[in-house]
């Protein structure tokens, strides 16, 4: 039976109830968004419209998911909040801790072995709080859900950014940092601002060697890396209908990548087939119910002009294969143009290393289609060039896999590495041989994020995105500018041979088996488990409350760091090698903005310590100053805190004595994280005062004081030469916001309330 299925009954039974007060409310046809999202407010039924972009509205969502490297933090944080119980369903997920360097098995033990205490807390935590949780093993946490835990109409958030899969089943699924989670597993409201909603209109259908991949890589390449912040995206129209749910699940989740609130599809035949296949008929049969609700009004399909605040159409049909990259995610370029513009950016066009899994394309039928390339090459006689590597999306996925023999397809090649059901090389949790060289080379991968250093910690790793059928089809042919549809292969006998078109299976024929799939059920009555945490542990720190604000303006503070260009989650706090510290705030902050490169020397991790003039690591530089009481800002660019919903982001800046963030502008869910952990998040009024900070400037709040919703606060930086300049930053905290801000943070005012 299905996990939780009363649960989601109980959603179903109130959605006409709830539906017909949201249409009096606002008095027009809904889109599907709106739906989900009038059907979960706290207040029950609506009362009110919420404006787009820019009410904020408390919701109530349906369940929570956690991942090892975010729950740790999570679950810290909700062990001082002082429940017995969570309040909503919720899960945790081992999957990120596992390095991929032999093979599956292997690697798995290793991985069980090396984060035996991380993997001991969360079980023993998750089984005192009523908390499902995935072993090591089990699989990536967005493929479990999707597997088992997500509904089309339902409302979930989750400890990671990639949670946004589940709307591949018609979910609102929204990636947040530990703090919002915990809000919502103590029973209490989760805030988010009314999105904007973004249409994406799919006529024609795919065929040939064009996969659901290629539509989001399409899209990013459109909307850029903030084009959809603040913005549900909601795909709709025959094209929509025509794409298995595990391809929407993969045009979901890279939608974080466009800093997308969510992106979401209307319930359809595929979600039907899908639930079916992973033994969900029940959800089926309640959901057929109230069909008419789970996807947008035909009004709203037929006139999306009238009814989206912006619209794209894309026609299927014409989608060709694309590559994105390198280093970011929305630089889109069509196979069949890819060769001139490598050749004119010099990057490299051989690949070592293809891989194939992550979150975004570990399905069954992504696997099956990448096997059918690697099937038809060995049948031809060409050997692939690069090493293949597949991290399938979770251990039911391998099991029926493994039977139906795709697993076999690829050991075909002799230099294929299948590996641990978890995210791996995707989250530098990858032991590439020869990396620490830092040699410039390209590799391909199905992932969603291709940020310098991300999966071997080389920063001259050119890394480009694609789907899982083009990196197999690269991984046979070595090189970059490879086009399948065109171009011509070389076999052993010396002949010309074109790789046949992939083919696949959207679903196993034979249905899904597994044997053990890694879920561990916590006890009805946890009260009696004991969670330890060992005081002298380098890997867990139980957490110490940060201070709160003094009343008074923050002056004579410093500039830390004025971080220059793209500064992504991966730059504030890496994680490859620093995983092994997510759950030991002081430890983990010795990687406090190490990657952002310093706009006054253009280096990364050398900053100017103002206390004597020497150059030093950041998190060196800022302990001196926390050290001498001084107070500091980060400066950063657009789109500051891109990327992962890793709330250590915004801690270890709160931990190590950082005050402000003022940047140009901010990715949604980090924004939060440092309002939720106290810390003040401003934007520049004006963008172009970005450049008028100097790195020896004294920064004097003169306002704060007097901190209030829409009102704009004044900075005052005082130059070496005696001069200075008058920045006005906005911001958007609410009030309640700003008594997380005086309380310390979020969890402090919890805490507050309590007693
Ligand atoms: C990622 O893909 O960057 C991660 C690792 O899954 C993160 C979460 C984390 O940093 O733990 C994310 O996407 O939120
Ligand atoms: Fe894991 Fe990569 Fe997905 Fe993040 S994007 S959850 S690291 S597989």
């Amino acid at each position: 039976m299905t996990f939780d299925i009363d649960m989601i009954k109980k959603v179903y039974e109130r959605y006409p109830e709830r539906i017909a007060a949201a249409r009096q409310i606002t008095g027009k046809p809904l889109t599907l968004s709106e739906k989900i999202l009038y059907t979960h407010l706290w207040e029950g039924n609506a009362t009110q419209e919420h404006e787009r972009g820019n009410s904020y509205v408390d919701f109530a969502p349906d369940r929570v998911a956690m991942q090892d490297a975010t729950a740790q933090m999570a679950l810290l944080q909700f062990m001082q909040a002082g429940k017995a119980k969570v309040a909503v369903p919720s899960t945790a997920h081992a999957d990120h801790l596992i390095q991929a360097r032999v093979g599956a098995e292997a690697d798995l033990q290793e991985g069980i072995n090396k984060n035996s205490e991380v993997f001991n807390f969360l079980s023993s935590v998750c089984d005192k709080y009523g908390i499902g949780f995935w072993k090591p093993g089990a699989g990536i946490i967005h493929q479990v859900v999707l597997e088992n835990y997500a509904f089309p109409g339902g409302m979930m958030i989750g400890t990671d950014s990639h949670t946004v899969n589940a709307g591949g089943l018609g979910m609102v699924a929204i990636g947040v940092g530990g703090a919002d989670a915990v809000d919502v597993m103590a029973g209490m409201p989760w805030e988010l601002k009314m999105p904007k909603l973004i249409g994406v209109k799919l006529t024609g259908k795919m065929s040939g060697w064009t996969s659901a991949k290629d539509v989001i890589l399409k899209v990013a390449g459109i909307l850029t890396v903030k084009g959809g912040t603040g913005c549900i995206v909601e795909y709709f129209g025959e094209g929509a209908e025509s794409l298995s749910a595990t391809g929407k699940g993969t045009i979901c989740n890279m939608g974080a990548e466009i800093g997308a609130t969510t992106s979401t599809f209307g319930y359809d035949d595929s979600m039907r087939r899908y639930l079916t296949a992973t033994g969900r008929q029940d959800v089926v049969d309640a959901a057929d119910q109230i069909a008419e609700h789970l996807t947008g009004d035909p009004e709203v399909y037929a006139n999306p002009e009238k009814y989206f605040d912006q619209l794209i159409e894309i026609n299927l049909s014409e989608l060709t294969p694309h590559l994105n990259g390198p280093f970011t995610p929305d630089l889109a370029t069509p196979v069949a143009e890819f060769r001139p513009k490598a050749e004119a950016n010099g990057w490299p066009i051989e690949v070592e290393w293809a891989l194939i899994g992550s979150c975004t394309n570990s399905s069954y039928e992504d696997l099956s289609r990448a096997a059918s390339i690697v099937e038809d090459a060995v049948a031809k006689g060409v050997k692939p060039k690069a090493i293949l590597g597949i991290n399938p999306g979770s251990e039911q996925v391998k099991f029926t896999a493994e039977r139906d023999g795709f697993l076999n397809s690829f050991r075909k090649f002799e230099n294929a590495r299948i590996f641990t059901n978890a995210c791996g090389p995707c989250i530098g949790q990858w032991d590439r041989e020869g990396a620490e060289k830092g040699e410039k080379n390209s590799i391909i991968h199905s992932f969603n994020r291709n940020f310098a250093k991300r999966a071997d910690g080389n920063p001259n790793t050119h890394a480009f995105v694609a789907s899982p059928e083009m990196v197999a089809a690269v991984a046979i042919s070595g090189r970059l500018d490879f086009n399948p549809i065109t171009d011509t292969l070389t076999n052993e006998a010396g002949e010309q041979i074109k790789l046949d078109e992939p083919k696949g299976s959207e679903l196993p024929s034979r249905g899904f088996a597994v044997e053990d799939n890694g879920y561990q059920a916590p006890s009805e009555d946890g009260s009696k488990v004991k969670v330890a945490v060992d005081p002298n542990s380098d890997r867990l720190q139980l957490l110490e409350e940060f201070p709160a604000w003094d009343g008074k303006n923050i002056t004579g503070a410093r500039v830390l760091i004025k971080a220059f260009g793209k500064c992504t989650t991966d730059h504030i706090s890496m994680a490859g090698p620093w995983l092994k510290y997510r759950g030991h705030l002081d430890n983990i902050s010795n990687n406090m903005l190490i990657g952002a490169v310093n706009a006054y020397n253009m280096e990364t991790n050398k900053v100017k310590n103002q206390l004597d003039g020497s150059y030093g690591e950041v998190p060196a530089v800022q302990r001196a100053y926390k050290a001498a009481g001084i107070p500091s800002i980060v400066v950063g660019d657009q789109n500051y805190g891109e990327g992962s919903s890793r709330e250590h982001a915004a801690m270890e800046p709160r931990h190590l004595g950082v005050k402000a963030v003022l940047v140009k502008s901010f990715a949604r869910i980090h924004e939060t994280n440092l309002k939720k952990q106290g810390m003040l998040g401003l934007t520049f009024a004006n963008e172009s005062d970005y450049d008028k900070i100097q790195e020896d400037d004294i920064v004097n709040f003169l306002d704060l004081e007097e901190f209030a919703p829409g009102k704009q606060l004044t900075l005052e930086f005082i130059h070496t030469d005696g001069t200075k300049d008058i920045v006005m930053a906005n911001h958007t905290y609410n009030s309640q916001q700003i008594e997380w801000f005086k309380a310390g943070s979020a969890l402090n005012l919890i805490k507050q309330q309590e007693n």
